[in-house]
């Protein structure tokens, strides 16, 4: 009970947040009415009954049809915005969003307003913010680099690329020409590997992809040689524990492998993944796990810190919020 007032307390890094996974069920309504499209869903309450997910899949499905509502710049600033209020509130005090702009360049959304939108929020915010651009793994390597072509007049409003969506079947070594081409731009990478997605794919990140960072690589447990590697070079995961336990990576939070990942030496960091989908936000995933597992103070002050550790600022800006 102390220990949540002293995490709600202390500054935090969000590095693992999808933007279009901040979309509330009440702005998917507001935002359909406004834009004329339509959902399929009776109310709010019956799309928020449709959030019972089996596994990533069955929730990428949901989620995809409840970012059809974002069309103009204004809804990309107006989802952000409310992100940002959130994460503020949270005592988030840096944050690098991700987003997905070929969920809205295939339904003829231009890039341009999905990054305009995006980034505007972020510029009035008070919570620093920068920006990650993911692409759809389920989609080609050919789509990707299109994708990179037409975001690169905007080069200047992201930091980074990820690489996001369905993970099995489509290893990290199916975009090694498209994030090298990246890398050449000076660009930071991340990529989700090892939330549903076996080791090996924790590996070719960082052989062929050579990402700075794992979303979730939470399997890396079971390949020894693997999670003595990350704890020397001391690779960030950023692990999402409400995500995990909705999406069935681990049954029930009692069952979350977070404690064993920091003991192995690892520099975990707790993150909210999709906060609209999942239950919550920073502070949320916090008190989930320190509610379940049997973690302390020291714990919660290493898992804050890491989050600046790992995050992509300068040093002089790191120890500013440290
Ligand atoms: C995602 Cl939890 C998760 N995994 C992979 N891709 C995603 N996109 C949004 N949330
Ligand atoms: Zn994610």
């Amino acid at each position: 009970p102390q220990l949540r007032a002293i995490v709600r307390g202390m500054p935090k890094a969000e590095l693992h947040i999808h933007i279009e996974g901040s979309l509330e069920p009440e702005l998917i309504f507001a935002l359909a009415e406004r834009n004329g499209v339509p959902l399929g869903y009776e109310s709010v309450e019956h799309l928020r009954s449709a959030y019972a997910f089996t596994d990533l899949q069955s929730f990428l499905d949901i989620y995809y049809a409840g970012a059809s509502v974002l069309l103009k710049e204004q809804d990309f600033y107006d989802m952000t915005q409310a992100y940002l209020r959130r994460a503020e509130a949270d005592n988030v005090l840096h944050t690098e969003i991700f987003f997905d702009p070929q969920t809205h360049t295939v339904r003829g959304v231009p890039i341009a307003d999905v990054i305009n939108g995006i980034h505007r929020a972020c510029q009035d915010s008070p919570v620093s913010a920068a920006l990650i651009l993911c692409f759809l793994r389920h989609l080609s390597e050919e789509e990707a680099f299109e994708t990179l072509e037409d975001a690169l007049p905007h080069r200047d409003k992201f930091i980074g690329i990820g690489l996001d969506s369905s993970e099995v079947g489509n290893p990290p070594e199916k975009f090694s020409r498209v994030f090298a081409r990246c890398r050449e731009l000076g660009l930071h990478l991340v990529a989700h590997a090892g939330e549903e997605g076996p080791p090996a794919y924790i590996r070719t990140a960082l052989d062929d992809l050579q990402v700075e960072r794992i979303d979730h690589g939470v399997r890396c447990l079971e390949d020894a040689e693997l999670t003595a590697r990350l704890a020397r070079e001391q690779i960030a995961l950023t692990v999402c524990p409400l995500s995990n336990t909705k999406l069935r990576v681990f049954d029930q939070m009692h069952d979350h492998n977070l404690l064993q990942l920091l003991d192995a030496g690892l520099l975990v960091t707790v993150n909210s993944d999709d906060p609209a989908y999942f239950g919550g936000y920073m502070n949320d995933n916090f008190d989930a796990i320190f509610d379940a597992l049997p973690l302390g103070l020291s714990h919660a002050q290493r898992l804050a810190r890491n989050g600046f550790i790992a995050a992509f600022l300068p040093q002089a800006q790191k120890d500013a919020f440290l």
